[in-house]
């Protein structure tokens, strides 16, 4: 049997994109939802806090909500909200969770909704990653990797 040269060189094509994808992608299903690129900027030495941010698209008919999460690295774990106080930005906890509405995507990101790393134990380093378990009412438990990244400009400074 003779392959065709072009046949092999769109083998090798397609295998290099799935490898890009497993790379990069960092994503996770459970259920109905779609967990994309869980990150925390790498705090300053020293700090007892740290924020989560990452994406989470409910693909399902269903409401979902974001209610725990747990992790080695932290003492406590909360989900934050932020609102503006006498024009000052400031970050609540979010009673009861976050809700996760169907067919939507919810995005925790640097001044808005976050994850909330407290009583910070060791992070590893930045390009390093460690695991935490995300418990939503329907999805379960669905444990992912949060990768440490650089601060970058849209630091979360102001925490
Ligand atoms: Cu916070």
């Amino acid at each position: 049997m003779r392959l065709s040269k072009e046949f092999i060189v769109a083998i090798v094509l397609t295998g290099a994109a799935l490898m890009a994808t497993a790379a990069h992608a960092h994503d996770y299903k459970a259920g109905a939802l779609v967990i994309a690129h869980p990150w925390t900027p790498k705090p300053p030495a020293g700090a007892k806090v740290a924020a989560g941010f990452l994406k989470i698209t409910n693909e399902g008919k269903e409401d979902d909500r974001l209610v725990a999460i747990s992790a080695e690295v932290a003492g406590k774990i909360q989900i934050h909200g932020m609102k503006i106080e006498n024009g000052i930005m400031k970050m609540f906890e979010l009673a009861g969770g976050l809700a996760i509405p169907a067919g939507q995507t919810v995005e925790l990101k640097s001044k808005s909704n976050h994850v909330m790393f407290m009583g910070l134990k060791t992070l590893p380093a930045e390009g390093q990653s460690f695991t935490a378990v995300l418990t939503f009412e329907k999805a379960g438990e669905v444990p992912v990797e949060f990768a440490v990244e650089p601060m970058g400009g849209d630091d979360h400074g102001e925490m």
